[in-house]
Order: C-alpha cells, then sequence, then structure tokens
C-alpha cells in the first residue's frame, strides 16, 4: 500500500450534452454539471463513473430552463440566462462568470478538485478583497476570511467563542467581492471542513473527509436572492404557531407540578405577557422520554388543562436516547419494531446518557419514523403541541459516538462518517412529520439543538449551552445572524445564558435584544439561581416587561416577517449584509453584531455594562423608538444606551403594524395599530395573518394587505384584504411619526414603553423618553383604506 498522494480527474477528454446539463469526460473521472435554474448548477466530480445523488437536504430537481453549450479550442462554455459556467479543456477546472464575462468565482488553476486517498477536496481561487459569510452556527467573525471551520455536530457545552465545531453543520456560504457574490451549497454529510484562506493566501476550499464532490453554485445580484436560491433547494419552514413567537420561559428544570403553576400565575400576576413554558427533563420518570415523573407531575393531564386555562401552551423535552430497561414501553417496542442503531454485526448501539445505557432510534430508516411518530402520540393525545429536541448530535457520555455504527439512510446504508451530521435534522423531521399528521391539522412547534441544511424544514434552532457574560451574549446574536444566511430564520439562544449566572444588567439587555430576535426564549441550568423576567429586582422586572411588550405590540410585523421567511426564505432576524454586502463597515467588528429585524428596526446590541455606543446607520433616516429622535443615516453615531435603553432605531418612511398587548399572542384589542415613521422614500409592506394556528393558509386562508406609505403623495394606503380569511380588527389606530397635524387627527405624548418605578431621574432625565405623535382612528373593512398625510 502506498502513501496516498494528491489525484484529480485529469484533462478533458470529451463531452455530451443532455436535457439538463452536461457530462464531461476526462482521463480519470468525470464532472457532471446539472442545470437546476438559471441561477443554480450542481457540479459533481467522480474518479469512478458513479454519482452518489442521495440527499436529505436537496428537495428539488433541475429544472428545464434554456441553457446553450458553446466549444472553443480552450474551453467548453454552458449559459443559461443568468450565468456561464466555463470548463477549462487540458486540465479540468470550472470558472462561473456573469453573462458579461466577470469572473465570479474560479477554481484555482492547478488545484482544482482533487483526492488525497478518500478525502475530497475543492480549491477556490482567492479573490481580492473576498469575504465569506454564513456557513450557519459558526463562533467567531461576520467575516470569515482568514478563518477555517468544520462541520461534525457536537455537544458543545458551555462553547467559548472561538469554538468549532458547534451542534449544527449547514456546509453552505456566500462569497463576496468587486460587487459580485454567489452561494456554495457543499451536499456532503461526511466530516467536512471549509478554509477561507486560512493559512494561506491562494484559496478557499471545502472538503469532506469521503464520499462525492457534490457542491450546487448558487449566482444572485443580492445576499436575499442567494438565500432564497438556497432556501428554495434545500427548503423553507412552514407557518410555525403563532404562539410560538411569543416569550417561552424555560429552565433545567422546573418542577413539581406545583412550582410550574406558580410560574405560569406568576407572570399573568405581574402582567408579563407570555405563551410558553417550558418542561425539561424532570417531567420525566428517571428520565425516560415518553412518561411522567409519577411523584411530581402525577396529573399531566390535570397541569395541562390548568396551563391551558392560563393561556400557556407547553413544550416537552424530547431525548433520543431510548433506556435498555425490559418493562419501559418505548425499550421494548422499539426493540421488537426493530428501530435502533446497530454495530455492523447487528447488535443494537447502546451509550450512556440521561437515563442511563440506552439505544438511539435511526431516524434515518422510515420505519423508525414511523415508529416515533407512534411514541409521540401520547403526547399529542393529552393535547401537547411542542417538541423540543435536544442530545440530537448525538450526545452521550463520553463523546465518542463509534465510527462504524450503521445507519440505514432510506437504503442507502451508510455508518456515523456519514450519519452523525444527519442524526440530528432526521430525528428533528421525524418528530415535526409524526406530530404534525398526529394533530389534526393544528401547527406543531418543534425545536432542535442540532441540524443540517434543510432543517428549517422541521424545526427552529437554538444555539444550545451558551454562558452567561456579555461576549457570549453578542456571539449568539451573531450565531443567528449568521443561521438566518444559512436558510434558518426561526432561531435564537438562551436569553440570559446558559452554564453560569447573569448579573441583573446583563440579564435586563439579554433580555431586551432576545426580545427582537426571531426565537425567544429564557432558559438556565439546573441548580442556578432564578432567572425569571422578575428574579433581578424591580429595574430588571420592567426593563424586561418593557421589552416583551415590544415584542407583543409587534406581533403584526413579525408574523408577517415569518411569512416572509415561508414564501422567500428570507431570514427574520437580518445580518446587514443582506442590505449591504458591499459597505466595509458593515464587517468592522464595532458594527457587525448589529442587524436589521425585518427590514424597518435596526438593533444594535451592546454589552450590558456600556453606556455609550457607537452605531452604524445604513443610508436613510432612523428613529429612535424611545423620544423619535432622527439620526442621518451613512454614518456612524455615539449613542447612549443604558441598560434599560437597548438602541434600536425605525427608518424612516416605513409603517409598523402593531397590536395592543394582552396576556398572550392571541389576546390583545381589536385595534389595528400603524405607526407611520416620516420620511423621504416612502414603503411597502405587506401585512400577513392568518388564523395563527392551522395550515388552511396553505389553501388560501389567509390575508395579506400592502401597507404602503407613499412619500411623495404624503399618503397612507392599506390595500383591499386579498385571501379568504378575515381577520377580526374593528379599527385601526395610525399613529404618525414626525408629522404636522393632519385632518381629524389627534396629538399625544407617546412612547412604547413604560417608566421603571425605582428610575432615577437626575443621573438619566431621558429615562426613557417619548414622543409627539398625532394618531388618527379609522373603521377598520376589508376594502382598501387611505389616509391623507398632509
Ligand atoms: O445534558 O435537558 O442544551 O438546554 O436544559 C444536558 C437538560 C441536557 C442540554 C440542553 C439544555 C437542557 C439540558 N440538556
Amino acid at each position: 500500500m502506498t502513501n496516498p498522494t494528491t489525484q484529480t480527474i485529469g484533462n478533458f477528454a470529451g463531452y455530451t450534452k443532455n436535457n439538463s446539463g452536461v457530462l464531461v469526460t476526462a482521463s480519470n473521472g468525470t464532472l457532471r454539471v446539472l442545470i437546476y435554474s438559471s441561477s443554480i448548477v450542481k457540479i459533481s466530480f467522480t474518479r469512478d463513473g458513479g454519482f452518489d445523488d442521495f440527499s436529505y437536504a436537496v428537495c428539488e430537481k433541475p429544472q428545464p430552463v434554456e441553457f446553450a453549450v458553446n466549444e472553443d479550442n480552450n474551453h467548453l462554455r454552458i449559459t443559461t440566462s443568468r450565468l456561464q459556467v466555463v470548463v477549462s479543456k487540458g486540465a479540468i477546472s470550472i470558472r462561473f462568470e456573469s453573462l458579461s464575462g466577470e469572473i465570479i468565482n474560479e477554481d484555482e488553476t492547478g488545484l482544482g478538485t482533487a483526492w488525497i486517498g478518500e478525502q475530497v477536496t475543492t480549491y477556490k481561487k482567492l479573490q481580492e478583497g473576498e469575504r465569506f459569510i454564513g456557513l450557519g452556527e459558526k463562533t467567531g467573525s461576520l467575516d470569515r476570511r482568514g478563518h477555517q471551520y468544520q462541520n461534525w455536530t457536537t455537544d458543545a457545552y458551555g462553547y467559548h467563542g472561538g469554538q468549532d465545531p458547534l451542534y449544527c453543520s449547514t456546509p453552505f456560504y456566500i462569497g463576496i467581492h468587486h460587487r459580485l457574490m454567489y452561494g456554495i451549497y457543499f451536499d456532503n454529510s461526511y466530516k467536512s471542513f471549509f478554509n477561507f484562506g486560512a493559512s494561506n493566501n491562494r484559496f478557499s476550499s471545502f472538503s469532506a473527509d469521503s464520499g462525492s464532490m457534490n457542491y450546487y453554485f448558487f449566482e444572485g445580484q443580492t445576499v436575499s436572492e442567494i438565500v432564497s436560491h438556497y432556501t428554495w433547494l434545500t427548503g423553507r419552514m412552514e407557518m410555525p404557531p403563532l404562539w410560538s413567537l411569543g416569550y417561552q420561559q424555560c429552565r433545567y428544570s422546573y418542577y413539581p407540578d406545583k412550582e410550574v403553576k406558580t410560574l405560569a400565575k406568576t407572570f399573568r400576576e405581574k402582567d408579563i405577557p407570555a405563551d410558553v413554558i417550558v418542561l425539561d427533563i424532570h417531567y420525566m420518570d428517571k428520565y425516560k422520554i415518553f412518561t411522567w415523573d409519577p411523584k411530581n407531575f402525577s396529573d399531566p393531564k390535570g397541569l395541562l388543562n390548568f396551563l391551558t386555562d392560563e393561556g400557556f401552551k407547553v413544550v416537552v423535552m424530547c431525548d433520543p436516547g431510548i433506556r435498555v430497561e425490559e418493562g419501559y414501553p418505548a425499550y421494548d417496542d422499539g426493540v421488537q419494531k426493530d428501530v435502533f442503531l446497530k454495530y455492523p454485526d447487528g447488535q443494537n448501539y447502546s451509550g450512556q446518557v440521561w437515563p442511563g445505557w440506552c439505544h438511539f432510534p435511526d431516524f434515518t430508516k422510515a420505519d423508525t419514523r414511523e415508529w416515533w411518530k407512534s411514541q409521540l402520540k401520547t403526547y399529542t393525545d393529552m393535547g401537547i403541541e411542542g417538541f423540543w429536541n435536544d442530545m440530537n448530535e448525538i450526545a452521550t457520555w463520553g463523546h465518542g459516538l463509534p465510527e462504524n455504527i450503521e445507519f440505514d439512510f432510506d437504503g442507502n446504508k451508510a455508518t456515523t462518517r456519514k450519519g452523525r451530521n444527519q442524526f440530528g435534522f432526521q430525528m428533528a423531521r421525524s418528530t415535526y412529520e409524526g406530530v404534525k399528521s398526529l394533530m389534526n391539522g393544528k401547527r406543531p412547534f418543534n425545536l432542535t439543538r442540532s441540524g443540517y441544511s434543510g432543517v428549517q424544514r422541521y424545526a427552529a434552532v437554538w444555539t444550545g449551552d451558551n454562558v452567561s457574560y456579555d461576549e457570549h451574549m453578542l456571539l449568539g446574536v451573531r450565531l443567528v445572524n449568521s443561521l438566518g444566511l444559512t436558510g434558518i430564520a426561526f432561531a435564537g439562544y438562551d436569553a440570559g445564558g446558559f452554564v453560569g449566572e447573569a448579573n441583573p444588567k446583563l440579564f435586563a439587555r439579554w433580555m431586551s435584544i432576545a426580545a427582537l430576535s426571531p426565537f425567544f426564549r429564557g432558559h438556565t441550568m439546573i441548580n442556578t439561581r432564578d432567572a425569571e423576567p422578575w428574579s433581578f429586582g424591580e429595574e430588571v422586572e420592567q426593563i424586561c416587561r418593557n421589552f416583551i411588550r415590544f415584542r407583543y405590540q409587534l406581533m403584526p410585523y413579525i408574523y408577517s416577517l415569518f411569512h416572509q421567511a415561508v414564501t422567500s426564505g428570507m431570514p427574520v432576524q437580518r445580518s446587514l449584509t443582506l442590505t449591504h454586502p458591499f459597505d466595509a463597515r458593515v464587517y468592522d467588528h464595532q458594527f457587525h453584531n448589529q442587524y436589521l429585524f425585518g427590514p424597518n428596526i435596526l438593533v444594535c446590541p451592546v454589552e450590558s455594562n456600556r453606556d455609550v455606543l457607537k452605531v452604524f446607520f445604513p443610508e436613510g433616516e432612523w428613529y429612535s423608538v424611545y423620544n423619535g429622535k432622527k439620526y442621518q443615516g451613512n454614518e456612524e453615531v455615539f449613542i447612549e444606551c443604558p441598560v434599560h435603553r437597548l438602541p434600536v432605531f425605525v427608518k424612516s418612511g416605513s409603517v409598523l403594524p402593531m397590536k395592543d398587548v394582552g396576556r398572550n399572542v392571541h389576546d390583545g384589542s381589536d385595534k389595528l395599530v400603524l405607526h407611520v415613521y416620516n420620511g423621504n422614500e416612502g414603503s411597502a409592506f405587506t401585512l400577513y395573518e392568518d388564523d395563527g394556528e392551522t395550515f388552511g393558509y396553505q389553501q388560501g386562508e389567509h390575508s395579506r394587505r400592502t401597507i404602503t406609505f407613499d412619500a411623495s403623495k404624503s399618503q397612507l394606503t392599506l390595500s383591499k384584504n386579498e385571501g379568504a380569511y378575515k381577520p377580526g380588527w374593528k379599527t385601526v389606530v395610525i399613529i404618525l411619526h414626525h408629522f404636522s397635524k393632519v385632518n381629524n387627527s389627534t396629538q399625544n405624548e407617546f412612547s412604547y414603553f413604560t417608566p421603571i418605578v425605582k428610575y432615577d431621574p437626575i443621573n438619566d432625565p431621558e429615562w426613557m423618553g417619548s414622543e409627539t405623535v398625532q394618531s388618527v382612528e379609522l373603521p377598520y373593512s376589508d376594502e382598501q383604506i387611505e389616509l391623507r398625510l398632509l
């Protein structure tokens, strides 16, 4: 046996064209170019003539699109209406060009795609000034240039700011240079490696331990277009239940049931809106999934009824490990139905985790998914609608999952080496598909810790066991920004931090930021101090109340943002690279935590102990949410940010659809509240509504209305209701910021927030601030509604 050295498919020998692309034969292998759409091309290399096209991530096929193939002495050129793929004759090398011939991305000549033994790598030329974003749940800077990463799903308890890998593997990134950009999705679930010019000045590369070189190249003019292409290919989320967008209260763990009830009551007594109480592992009997602790949760149905009456939903912990114990129904039934992961000799694999020695369902097997569903029925029968998939990296004591465990892979047999990265994804899928089919048309909420590209179709993702300190809070923001760029719009972090304990200021700041994130949940580790909104004193309680209430006011806006994620894959929490990819300031570490919450709200996360922050305002004008103060865009400005005033700004010319707050997301009044922020540029926003709980919206049971502010005519229009759903609003309240008096308007002092009881006006006279606004009330109707604002 010789030591493996680098091997390629060699030199161009010839090609054939077919309906969906081109097959290029080379001296030592084959290159296949498949056209998925005019902007999406799949590139595959093989040494032996075989292509492995099985993929859990990809859910689309090549579309019938026009493309031309031309040949000259040196190149083969495949042209769609958006893109040219140029294959060099001689040593195979690929270049992607725009129609006008600009190089968007190209193989590094001389390196190309190559194997060393089983390991396969594609090397791309590092372009001048090239930046890299995405790759999902990866620590570090927004711009990944100069760094390398690994995809290998890992239980990363208490991870640090530079740790890699974490829980999710999503091998998709976006490259940006010279006012050009592209996306690459490497469809290979072996342990994979990305190098963005780390320790070299020649190439960026992606590589896997084994398996095929299959990658998808996405052309696009904007980052959102590329994210939309990627989520077309790997799928998008369905509408989540509205309640899951409310505040979720978690801890490891609330027990016994009496404590859960007290918790629920306290939210109501304190007038802090909340929708969910999460039951972590202690609800189970000795950590065994599908059971209830007979002492601490003796009457689960009674508890659920109580919580339902209080307006709460419940999310339950779902661990994959099934305790090896005869007489435990899930175990007996699982053994009988043969659903577990196995060693090559057919023995079920056992690993140790909370319940003791466990077997693990092979979620890559259809029968196992069906079995998992039959087990979950015990929850859905009780009326539980929320599910939390944890420990699915797979996490076991010892962190040494053997590599020879066999996965069914839906008939494509694989080992841990290929299966591990897919385990969490397929568990999330099994849970989602299972409970969805059991819930009679109601939408489940599903949360997962581990996942792979495409997991957005089945679950929200949270960033696991973060740590209670300021830098970790900001890291969480960047992780969610990056998950959004990687197709996972419904993501969040443990507000307050999981490991360790927050101090009052940190907790307040964390809750303020998290209130403006897609998935909003407070959580903390076992044996830590209480971490509820009221656990840190009266002032912190009021700050938490203020920001939780602000989120609830914004719910019509937030829900509409989720609908954008459903239709186009657009993230809810938006890295500024989505709108300003070529602006160097966006990547500057001073500003790289900033994001847009939807198109119109700029959030500037900042450490809890800082009172002043330099903020980068993108172009346009921006208004403080506290006092309406106006800031010019395209500037960097120092902003005061005492702990009760996270820097948050609204874009001029925009309209925020809002509502009054009740105890949960479904509560409130029958007033639709439109906040209009004056500006020279107008805006349009689609207000999306539906019943919030069924899949009827997929059959037209929704309401869509475009809210347009036409700045030149100073006119606000709410277009006629489209769709079969009729929202229950009776009144439209229009609140005009920075407008002079309009017909029939009343003028008043306004604030989204309520004063802090113990607030010290001497040290900070602008405790929260307020502004003078005009308001107008109109009757709501399904017909077009117009208001002149002159
Ligand atoms: O070994 O269920 O990340 O959120 O509270 C720890 C207990 C298992 C890890 C999760 C965390 C959860 C905890 N779980």
